[in-house]
């Protein structure tokens, strides 16, 4: 029997992709697949251009400072920014549908406008990342930056550089019980912007 092919789908996305798993401790696990987004160079001018960028302020101790990097939020009913999101949502669906047991849904977009903007360590343990095992799969567009994770407390953390239509999916327990973070950096690095599926309920 001939396979369908989704022409639209495979414009988007390189399903031959080969990914591969790194087991962590207490069943948690991160994927790697490098390049697996075809375009990734236009689809990040498309994404820079018209996607709704806002910066948001944090407390600090006694004063607010700046979120160091730009921010839009895609919840579960709202149109995606760009159609290469909506066939890349689709296609991490598919593959992940065994494992994770629902789809994805929201798309949290972050811009990385140069080395000073970066993210804490933290999990994704708003919501049911807190209590459940789940999924966040980072498609990553622009400038490789170097996304770290060590285990939630402390202890020798773990590397990878991801950018340029890399596909990064942290699963099992990993929200937590694994932190992970994008440092600032003193190389001169260019911008880079990551998306974030994660299933309903997940933050
Ligand atoms: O930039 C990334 O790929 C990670 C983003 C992230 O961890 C977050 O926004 O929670």
């Amino acid at each position: 029997m001939t396979a369908v092919l989704q022409p639209s789908l495979l414009d988007a996305v390189d399903l031959a992709g080969t990914v591969e798993r790194t087991a962590l401790s207490v069943d948690a696990w991160v994927d790697l697949c490098p390049g697996w987004l075809d375009g990734a160079d236009a689809l990040f001018d498309r994404l820079v251009t018209h996607v709704p960028w806002h910066g948001e302020r944090r407390q600090m101790y006694d004063r607010e400072v700046d979120v160091p990097r730009l921010l839009s939020f895609y919840g579960e009913d709202d149109p995606l920014p760009d159609p290469a999101l909506d066939h890349a949502r689709a296609a991490l669906s598919d593959r992940y549908r065994g494992e994770l047991g629902e789809p994805f849904r929201t798309a949290g977009l972050c811009y990385y406008r140069n080395g000073s903007d970066s993210v804490a360590w933290h999990g994704d343990r708003i919501g049911r990342g807190r209590q459940a095992d789940t999924m966040v799969a980072i498609v990553s567009l622009g400038a490789p930056r170097a996304l770290l994770l060590r285990p939630r407390g402390g202890g020798p953390s773990l590397r990878f550089s991801i950018g340029d239509g890399d596909l990064l999916v942290m699963g099992g327990s990993c929200q937590r019980t694994w932190d992970h973070a994008i440092p600032k950096t003193a190389r001169p690095v260019g911008p880079r912007i990551s998306v974030q599926f994660r299933p309903r309920g997940v933050r």
